[in-house]
Formats: structure tokens, sequence, C-alpha cells
């Protein structure tokens, strides 16, 4: 059965009731549940995207957990600790949101060892001062606010709500990152510098994290289409600099960017040209620590293998159990 709308384009097209049903959905601003038909190419998209996510949360664990045992204090350690479980939780919420589309989880695992999938750029460069981690709360956490609060809407639910639990976390984490680094810069002439090295090191990096120009996208005229995305890259990057301008001079810190500057046209801060030869070289596993962040996911995994085993051992005992007692139940019924 099919009907038919005309869209603005004019032309007139026939979908399929589901595929109305659906289009209808998102024109309406509604969410699309598990259960729902959908386009294999909404799914698939998901899929990318979601499991994408995924493993940013997983390896993004990695060059925070480095300070665990360095932290400065007790306080910060306990702080430290908390958020990098934080980001454990976020793996999980958004492996199980992309579980709801078919997707497994020991598919998308073993992607991501095999150094097949894809998970932000961001998470391939070292910290080896003890201001990364107020530049990573700071620049990458609120980086990943400021592109991750729209997606509360996304159109998918499970990703939309997972994305709600997230956000929120996530703006706790952005600011211990500032308080980390405003510390630093009233302290010493030497934490100071610390402070500024870091923050010249990671600013960059963080405005990648958008992904490429908007010029460059090939997946976001069908995603915003699709309402999974609401804004472009180059739209959340310029919001994301209009907001740490101000925050920057609040903590008395330079942005590594001698071209920007405000533009009282657009009453928006332009920004200089970002390099993406460099973006380029980190997606094709070029960058500083790629192999190191793989080789550390990979051995993780292997070393957990006895854990997976006996829970798979444990589960088969308890359904071997529970069908035994049924038996003894029927068989006791039945005499
Ligand atoms: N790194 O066509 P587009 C966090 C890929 S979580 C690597 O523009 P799209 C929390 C892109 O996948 C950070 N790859 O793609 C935390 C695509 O490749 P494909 C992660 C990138 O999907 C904090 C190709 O380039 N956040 O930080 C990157 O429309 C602290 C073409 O790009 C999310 O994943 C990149 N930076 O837009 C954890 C948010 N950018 O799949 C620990 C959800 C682009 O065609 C500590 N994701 N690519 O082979 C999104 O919003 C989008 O997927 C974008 C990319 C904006 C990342």
């Amino acid at each position: 059965m099919t009907s038919t709308i005309t869209p603005d384009r004019g032309a007139a097209v026939a979908f399929s009731v589901e595929e109305q049903q659906f289009n209808d959905l998102i024109e309406a601003d509604s969410r699309i549940e598990p259960r729902d038909w959908m386009p294999e190419g909404y799914r698939r998209s998901l899929v990318r995207q979601i499991s994408q996510h995924a493993h940013s949360e997983i390896i993004g664990m990695q060059p925070e957990s480095n300070w665990i045992t360095r932290a400065p204090s007790l306080k910060r350690k306990a702080i430290l600790m908390a958020k990098v479980q934080d980001e454990a939780g976020h793996g999980l919420y958004l492996y199980s949101a992309a579980q709801t589309l078919g997707a497994t989880r020991d598919d998308m695992t073993d992607a991501l060892i095999a150094g097949k999938a894809r998970y932000s750029s961001i998470f391939n460069y070292p910290t080896p001062s003890w201001a990364d981690m107020g530049s990573i709360g700071w620049l990458v956490d609120g980086a990943a606010i400021c592109n991750q609060v729209p997606l509360c809407r996304a159109s998918y639910g499970p990703y939309g709500r997972a994305m709600v639990r997230i956000c929120k976390e996530e703006s706790f984490h952005q600011r211990q990152g500032f308080e980390i680094l405003l510390e630093l810069m009233q302290g010493t002439a030497e934490q100071r510098q610390m402070a500024q090295d870091s923050v010249d090191r990671w600013y960059w990096p963080a405005l990648m994290m958008f992904g490429p120009p908007d010029d460059d996208s090939p997946n976001s005229a069908q995603s915003m289409a699709w309402k999974i995305k609401r804004h472009s890259n180059d739209e959340l990057r310029q919001r994301f600099v209009n907001m740490l301008v101000p925050q920057a001079a609040v903590l008395g810190v330079t942005l590594p960017d001698s071209d920007l500057h405000f533009n009282e046209e657009t009453q928006q801060w332009d920004l200089g040209e970002i390099d993406w030869t460099e973006f380029h070289e980190v997606l094709a596993g070029r960058g500083a620590n790629n192999a190191q962040r793989l080789q550390r996911r990979r051995d993780a995994h292997e070393e957990g293998r006895w854990v997976r085993e006996a829970a798979a051992a444990y589960a088969s005992k308890q359904t071997a159990r529970k069908e035994s007692t049924l038996t003894t139940e029927l068989e006791t019924a039945a005499s």
C-alpha cells in the first residue's frame, strides 16, 4: 500500500504507509522507538554514530586514567576516579542504545579492537601534565556538551534519552576541569605556565572534535534531515568558541589563535584556520597516541576474558538450575 505526499520541491513521491508514518513522526518532532519501522539508512547511520560515540567514551577513559595514581591530592584522585567511571557508564548507555537497533556488543567491540571502528580524534593526544586534566574537563567535556545537548533531542528515542543523563554528568566534568585550571592559574608562575601550555595543546584538537567543515561533511545533510543531528559541525564549533572566550578571560589563559577576533557584524568570534591535515592524519591512525590507545584496549579486553567467561558460565548454570526447578515443579504437579 502506498500514499503520496508532495514535498516542497514539487514532484510527487510515493512512500509506503510505513515510510510515510516515519516521515510524519520526524516532521512532527516526535520520537522513533526501537519497534517502529525505520529506513535501513536511518538505522545504519544511528548505529554508526552511536557506536563511534560509545567507543569514544571507552577510549576516552585512557588519557585521564593516566593521572589517577599521580593526582596531587586524595580529593583530586577521588574526583578523577569518579569522572573516569562516569565515562565508562556513558559508554555502556550508548552501547545499549546501539543494541536496540540490532547491533551486537560483540561486533562493536570486535570492530574497535581490530582498529576498524572510529572514535573521537581527541583521545589520541597525550596527557603529560596534571593541567591536562583541567584542559580535558574544560575544553574536551565543554566541546562534548556543546555537541551533545542538541543530541538530547535526537529523533531516535533511546539515543536522546541516553544523552540526557550523559549531559548532566558532562556538565559536572566541565566545571571540575575549569576549577583545576582556575586553581593552577591562581598558583605559582610555573603552575600558570603549565596551565597555559596545556590549553595551547588542547585548544585546536578540541575544535576538531566537532568534525570536518560543513562543506566537507558527508553525513551532515541526511543526519539533519532525519533530525539525528540538529546543528551543523561549523555551527556548533562556532557556538563553542563564543562560549570559551569569556571563560578564558575569567581563567586568565590565552586561546592560542592570533586570528581570533570579534566580528561586530555577526556578533560572533571569528577564528583562524584549523589544521585539517592534522585532523585527517589522526583519523588515519597516525596521531601521537593512536597505536597505544588501541593496544591498551586490546590488552584490557584480553585481560577481561576470564570475567566474561565466568559470567557466561554463571548465567548458564542459573538457567539450568531454573529449568530443573521448573521440571521438578511440573512433575510434582502432575503426580
Ligand atoms: N573524530 O560527515 P561527518 C566525549 C568522522 S565523547 C573522529 O561530519 P557526522 C566525552 C565521522 O565519524 C566525544 N572521527 O560525520 C568524553 C565520519 O566518519 P564515517 C565523541 C570524526 O557523524 C569527554 C567522517 O569523519 N562525541 O568527548 C570526527 O555527521 C572526556 C565525516 O564526518 C560524539 O561522538 C572526530 N572528531 O559528524 C569522554 C558525539 N569528526 O562514520 C572522556 C556524537 C568526524 O563516515 C573524556 N557524534 N569524524 O566513517 C556526533 O555528533 C557526530 O558523529 C560528529 C561527526 C559531530 C562527531
